[in-house]
């Protein structure tokens, strides 16, 4: 009998049981609330109102009902929600693992349908562990890969973040009473044999009834799994500084170039040779910044840019993908002053569309929404640090606004369209 894993005699792991497991769920519990809270954040940050330009996921009107126009204020905000979210979301891995591992024998118990309400149980299981794995793992694959499925990622995630939250709140609903007895019990040091009576499932224990020896105590078991965290959070957490510190950041992405040292010494993401973008077409006789709005299309030179009243803000960029840089200091002409260069009041200033020089591949686009083009901090930037930015970090302009997720801070910017969108 206990050669098949129908059998409760198959599963031998006497670190299985219901303490084990209810560790994990109560910290996945927390740990889960706060990604699917940060997530619906981020895709609030990402103006799906000013489609088709930035988020494009379709149907978005019913699952996005609670969006409302992102904040410029406080300017790290997209810093600390986004950096939530993915450093939390690698830290969760192995408890995530272990927790599906402590209850994987209970995949195979028979008969696998009982009653209707035990079908659906195990319907909503399906949707429980599917739905984890898959956001977890185009999460991961988004963070490590920069954006393998351009474009399609953002609905993928969000749409499969409320499946499986709905599930995740089913399953909490039906399961957390129990894991908050056992833990309980276990504060009180009852043994285990009692707990599983009460609070575990009769038809198929999770404590085996035949263990094998020991290798490990569920204790020493619980340590390993937060050791496996805390060694992932240590090795992501510094990709949100860009000191020293972003050098223990093994796990994170580097970007596309050593940034190197000196005023252009923050993370890069995409390159100007990796986006096609030339010495020729960003120099002082070709490129000219287009400014339209109801004044029509005024043309600008880098020079002219200049010429103009240039304000300072220290800010930050935080990308989706989890990284970000401490607060640098940009110098260039606020984009309300643009709108107003093109014959709008800067106080009312609309939506603008922001077009870069590059002509392919993903984010050449982005649209701001009003506020953000208001808010005295925003500017088209010329400058960082100090110096002229550098060809990988926009020059010879680029967007930057305060709390914006880093995808709008668009670089090499060739048009700026002001306009309701
Ligand atoms: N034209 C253009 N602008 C762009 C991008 C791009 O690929 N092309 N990437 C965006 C993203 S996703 C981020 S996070 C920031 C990164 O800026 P940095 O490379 O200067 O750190 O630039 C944004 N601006
Ligand atoms: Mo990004």
């Amino acid at each position: 009998m206990a050669r098949f894993p129908s059998s409760p005699g198959f599963w031998r792991s006497p670190v299985r049981g219901p303490r084990f497991t209810s560790v994990l769920g109560v910290v996945l519990l927390a740990g889960i609330t706060v990604l699917f809270l940060t997530g619906l954040l981020s895709y609030a940050a990402y103006n799906p109102g000013l489609s088709p330009v930035n988020d494009k996921t379709p149907g978005k009107g019913l699952l996005g009902f609670y969006l409302f126009s992102w904040p410029t204020d406080p300017p790290w905000l997209y810093r600390l929600t986004q950096g939530v979210h993915v450093t939390l979301g690698v830290t969760l891995v192995p408890v995530l693992l272990a927790k599906l591992w402590s209850v994987v024998p209970k995949l195979f118990a028979l008969p696998p349908v009982r009653s209707l309400a035990h079908a659906l149980e195990r319907i909503s299981l399906l949707l429980l562990v599917g739905g984890a794995l898959f956001e977890f793992v185009t999460g991961l694959l988004d963070v490590q890969l920069d954006y393998v499925f351009p474009g399609s990622f953002y609905p993928l995630h969000f749409y499969g973040a409320w499946v499986f939250f709905a599930a995740f709140l089913a399953h909490v609903a039906l399961r957390a009473p129990a894991a908050l007895r056992n833990l309980r019990r276990m504060r009180e040091g009852e043994g285990e044999g009692a707990q599983e009576e009460a609070g575990g499932e009769p038809d198929f224990p999770l404590v085996t009834p035949r263990p094998a020896d020991a290798t490990v105590s569920r204790r020493g078991a619980l340590w390993l799994v937060g050791g496996g965290s805390l060694l992932l959070f240590a090795t992501t957490a510094g990709q949100n500084t860009d000191g020293p510190l972003r050098r223990t950041a093994l796990l994170a992405p580097h970007g596309g170039a050593d940034p190197g040292s000196g005023p252009g010494g923050f993370q890069i993401n995409k390159t100007a040779a990796s986006r096609g973008i030339t010495a020729r077409e960003t120099s002082a006789q070709v490129w000219r910044l287009a400014v339209t709005g109801p004044a029509g299309t005024v043309r600008l030179s880098r020079a002219d840019l200049l010429a103009l009243t240039l304000h300072s803000s220290a800010l930050p960029i935080a990308c989706v993908e989890g990284w970000s840089t401490s607060d640098q200091w940009w110098r260039g002409v606020r984009l309300r002053d643009l709108a107003a260069l093109a014959g709008h009041d800067a106080d009312t200033a609309p939506d603008v569309l922001v077009e870069s020089l590059q002509r392919h591949g993903a984010f050449r686009t982005a649209a701001l929404r009003a506020n953000q083009v208001r808010d005295p901090r925003s500017l088209l930037a010329l400058d960082v640090n100090g110096e002229p930015l550098t060809p990988d970090h926009g020059y010879p302009a680029r967007i930057i606004v305060p709390a914006a997720p880093g995808v709008l801070n668009t670089k090499w910017v060739a048009r700026l369209t002001f306009a309701d969108l």
